[in-house]
This record gives C-alpha cells, structure tokens and sequence, in this order.
C-alpha cells in the first residue's frame, strides 16, 4: 500500500515538472485578435541602456521620431499624438523630422538621431525593405528602436520591439466586409497603399486570404495613400471598368484614398451606395463617407501611438524587458453608428 502511495507520488511529480517545462517558452500568439496577446521578451537592449538607468524619467528622455510623411489625416494625428505625448509626459527632447515619404530621408534622420546620441529612436518605416545596414548602426551605438505602425523585414535582432496595427488582420476585416455586402460574388477594384508599406503589402495579403473565392480582384493599382494620388487611378479604373457591370465594390487601403477616389467617382455620376465600398483607417473622413452613404464599412487602424512607444522608450532607457510586438487593439464601424460617433473621433 505504502509503496504504491509512492510510486503515485512520484509519477505525479514527474507529470507536474513535465508540465511546467511544456509551458516554457509561452507559445506565439496564433490569431493577431486584439487585444494584442505578448509575445516574447525582447533580449535588447543590455540593462542600463541610458546612463540614469533604473532611476531614468520622462525628463531625461531625448526620443528620435523620424515620422514617414504627411500623406494622410491618419499620419497627422499620429504626429500629433507624439507631439502631444511628449509634451504632456515632460519628456527632454522630441527629435521630430518628416521624411516625404522617402526613405533616404528617413535613413538619414536616423543617422542623424544616432550622431546625436539619442536614448531611443521610435521608426516608422515608409517600406518594409532595407533597413538592415541603418539598423545595425543603431545597435552598435546602444540605442534601442521601436518599429512603430508598419514593419520591417529586417531580422528582428536588429531592434527592440515593434508597436502597432496588425495590418493582414485589417485586410482580413475588409475582405469579411466585401463578402457580406457581395453575397452572390462578383468583382471588386483595389485601391493599394504605398507599394512595399508594411501597411499595403499586410492588407493586401490579408485580404486576399479571407475574401470568397466568388469575388474576384479585377484590378489593383496604388494610390500611395493620398487623396491626391488616389484620384488618376480612380479615373483610369472609370476609363477601363464599367461600374455596376464590371465591377461591384471597391477594397481601398485608406480612407484618404478614399475620398480621392469619391471625387472620382462623383464627376462620372457614380451615386452612394452603386458601388459596395470598404475603407481602412476609421479617421473623421472615413465617418463623414460613412454618413453620406459611400463607405459601407470603415476597418479601424489606430494612429494614437505615442503613449504606449514613450511608455516603452522610458522600460528600454531603464533596461527592462519588453513586449517584442505589441498590437493595437482596433475594431470596424459602420453607417449605422456613423453619424453618432462622427462627433467623438479624434481623428
Ligand atoms: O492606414 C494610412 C497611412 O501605416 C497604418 O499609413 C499606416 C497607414 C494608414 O498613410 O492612412
């Protein structure tokens, strides 16, 4: 008796440390759904990345943000939630610098933010591709960097963490949108963001996956996310497909796109509601074609970053570790709710 009591016991602790090993490291996150689950520990930076490490404050916090461009309302109220942040949270320094949209130019404010011994630079990368040698010179210099909003390609080795939308997620969303709205099948334009964008190349994936295999793509063009852009390719699309009769919908990768390609539509005499229309972003423009009838959806991608990445800067400065991909948690509006919640947006 006594000795099966034992032989019990010990196959229940071999069970149990057998578990617990089981469990270690935790399990990457399968689906993207927000809220964003952590992922893993980053490894860098070394502990007492900046000097005042682990007593660093805001006060002592000089942050690199070398934002992508202007192209969008979206851009702007990221801009200005950093601004703001900034301002509020005390923090030393903002080096704030606007690439145009050009990468040189981003590599070369970061360059510049490396010269200046910054304590962090937080990247929004216009493309995907080629960051590694800029990276690299970073991480030599012991100045960590949050890949904020779009991705890098680069090995992730190469920067701290990365902060934002779940960009197929988003594409995903839109296509559930399309096929809701298209029961029966049929075809649909897309309007693509910034070839090479973490942002186009994520959507467009994402979409692609999800929509039914009844509804086809008949034509993709970019219109790198400006309403200026956005409106030639709508019309070349209006030159070539009949609307209604070659095409029923439209996936475009952001609503300043979309409103370009609304002025497009107009001036051919195209009517709210002709065509099944989905949009990404969720800004007041967004709302407002909700409102008038244009947009039947609207798939959320949140531009309010700056407090989560100078909460993030402030853990790397003291040398703690953190989330290496955070998520934003995001969601879809429609015309029904558009008009109450026009009012509440803050972008
Ligand atoms: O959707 C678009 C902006 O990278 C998520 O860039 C961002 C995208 C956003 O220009 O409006």
């Amino acid at each position: 008796m006594k000795l099966a009591k034992l032989i019990l016991l010990v196959v229940a602790a071999v069970a149990f440390v057998l578990a617990g090993c089981a469990q270690t490291p935790a399990p990457a996150p399968t689906s993207a759904a927000a809220p964003a689950q952590p992922t893993a520990i980053s490894a860098a930076p070394a502990v007492g990345a900046a000097s005042c490490a682990p007593n660093c404050q805001y006060k002592d916090m000089t942050l690199c943000f070398p934002q992508l461009g202007a192209e969008s309302d979206w851009r702007t109220a990221d801009t200005a939630s950093f601004k703001e942040t900034a301002q509020k949270l005390g923090i030393k320094q903002l080096v704030f610098s606007d690439a145009q949209q050009k990468q040189e130019n981003q590599i070369s404010a970061v360059r510049a933010c490396i010269q200046q011994g910054v304590d962090v630079i937080a990247l929004p990368p216009v493309v995907e591709d080629g960051w590694e040698a800029v990276l690299t010179e970073a991480k030599n210099a012991h100045i960590p960097v949050i890949i904020v909003d779009r991705s890098v390609s680069a090995d992730p080795s190469l920067y701290a963490a990365h902060i934002g939308s779940d960009m197929e997620l988003e594409g995903k969303r839109a296509a559930a949108e399309i096929n809701k709205l298209l029961p029966n099948g049929g075809a649909v334009l897309e309007l693509s963001g910034t070839t090479g964008s973490g942002a186009a190349v994520g959507r467009a994936k994402g979409f692609r996956e999800a929509l039914n295999s009844n509804i086809k793509i008949l034509d993709s063009q970019t219109g790198n996310f400006t309403r200026a852009e956005a409106k030639p390719v709508m019309e070349a699309f209006l030159k070539k497909y009949k609307p209604g009769t070659d095409f029923q919908g439209l996936f475009i990768h952001n609503d300043d796109m979309g409103i370009g390609a609304i002025e497009a539509l107009k001036a051919a005499g195209v009517k709210p509601g002709d065509l099944k229309i989905v949009s990404v972003d969720g800004t007041r423009g967004g709302f407002q074609a909700m409102v008038d009838g244009w947009f039947q959806a609207d798939v959320e991608c949140n531009p309010l970053l700056g407090p989560q990445v100078m909460e993030m800067a402030l853990k790397l400065m003291n040398g703690q570790p953190v989330e290496k991909n955070v998520l934003t948690n995001e969601t879809v509006y429609y015309p029904d709710k558009a008009a109450e919640l026009l009012p509440t947006r803050q972008y």
